[in-house]
């Protein structure tokens, strides 16, 4: 029997490919290209399934002019560059890679909050060009980040690792908001209160956002809610872009409306907004949160074994819609 067809859309770890090459006829990607939506659609138009990462849109294009397509396993937890309508429209499985990036994201978000509230890379540059002469007593003075009280938007499993190191390793008060509540069990590991959007932007010292992108989430954070927050408050976006209005933040960091923000994730990205990229007050990383080795690994072995444990099993790992299952 001839082996199912797939594309792995991007380059990716020699032995992840080893290991889907043993089970199907792999169309690999090493030299990193990216395609255009015509040629991924153009690519896809004998595949049954992609393996893909957060840079490919699949939509309902897309999925007409590839009738064969039975899975799209994103090496991602956020699934945003998927309609999961269209896909269970027409059959297709989605899948997602959730938990082996959990707490190494956690660490990176907190990583941010500390280089943006102690000023890390701004004094950094400041070294570099050799303006260091002397010391001063407030040179660089930042935020206090142990004591202060950490305001989380969006409590899923990342939310509430890094509650869980504010509040464990910091010292922090750690208040939360979400869609839904967590339950009191979940509250207490976390050691986090549930407050209103609004309360938490008035109240907390640093802000970190960990919503999934959605149309309701976009622009969780504009003018108004920046408006709301401490002067001497920090943001933080781990999450994509798109859930701040990238614009407003930079007037907003400007005009010392609130003291800085770290920025994993940008709005168009690997575009940046220009203002941003004047503003001191500012720390920019290249959407690096999950980014160790071990993590990316396991990241592109469970988007492999969605692949694997569909197309060859008929069981993938971490569904989306798994309505497409039952049909
Ligand atoms: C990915 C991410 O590295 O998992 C996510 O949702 O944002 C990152 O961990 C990125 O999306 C590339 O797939």
């Amino acid at each position: 029997m001839s082996k199912p067809k797939i594309l792995v859309a991007r380059a990716i770890f020699p032995e992840t490919l080893e290991r889907l090459s043993a089970h199907f006829e792999v169309e690999a990607n090493q030299a990193d290209t990216l395609f255009t939506p015509d040629e991924l659609k153009a690519r896809l138009a004998d595949k049954q399934g992609v393996f893909t990462t957060g840079s490919e849109r699949i939509d309902a294009g897309l999925l007409a002019a590839c009738p064969a397509l039975k899975i799209c396993a994103n090496m991602a937890v956020g699934f945003n560059n998927f309609d999961v309508e269209a896909m269970t429209a027409r059959g297709v499985l989605g899948t997602n890679a959730p938990d082996v990036l959990t707490e190494t994201t956690a660490d990176f978000g907190f990583a941010l909050l500390m280089a943006t509230a102690r000023r890390v890379t701004e004094s950094e540059h400041y070294l570099r060009r050799g303006e260091w002469t002397r010391w001063s007593y407030d040179m660089f003075a930042g935020t206090e980040v142990h004591g202060s009280t950490l305001g989380i938007i969006g409590m899923g499993r990342i939310g509430q690792g890094i509650a869980r190191r504010g509040a464990f390793g910091f010292g922090m008060d750690v208040i939360y908001h979400n869609r839904s509540r967590l339950s009191p069990e979940l509250e207490a590991d976390c050691k986090a209160r549930y407050v209103g959007k609004e309360e938490l932007l008035r109240s907390a010292d640093h802000v970190v956002l960990v919503v999934p992108y959605s149309a309701a989430s976009h622009h969780t954070i504009g003018a108004p809610e920046l408006g709301l927050m401490k002067p001497t408050a920090t943001l933080i976006n781990i999450a994509r872009g798109g859930i701040v209005d990238d614009a407003a933040l930079a007037v907003a960091l400007r005009e010392r409306r609130i003291a800085a923000a770290g920025l994993d994730v940008f709005e168009g990205e690997p575009k940046v907004h220009p203002d941003l990229l004047t503003v001191p007050n500012v720390v920019l990383t290249p959407h690096i949160a999950s980014a160790t080795l071990k993590t990316r690994l396991a990241m592109a072995n469970l988007a492999a074994d969605n692949l694997i444990g569909y197309l060859v099993h008929g069981k993938p790992l971490t569904p989306l819609n798994p309505a497409v299952l039952a049909a």
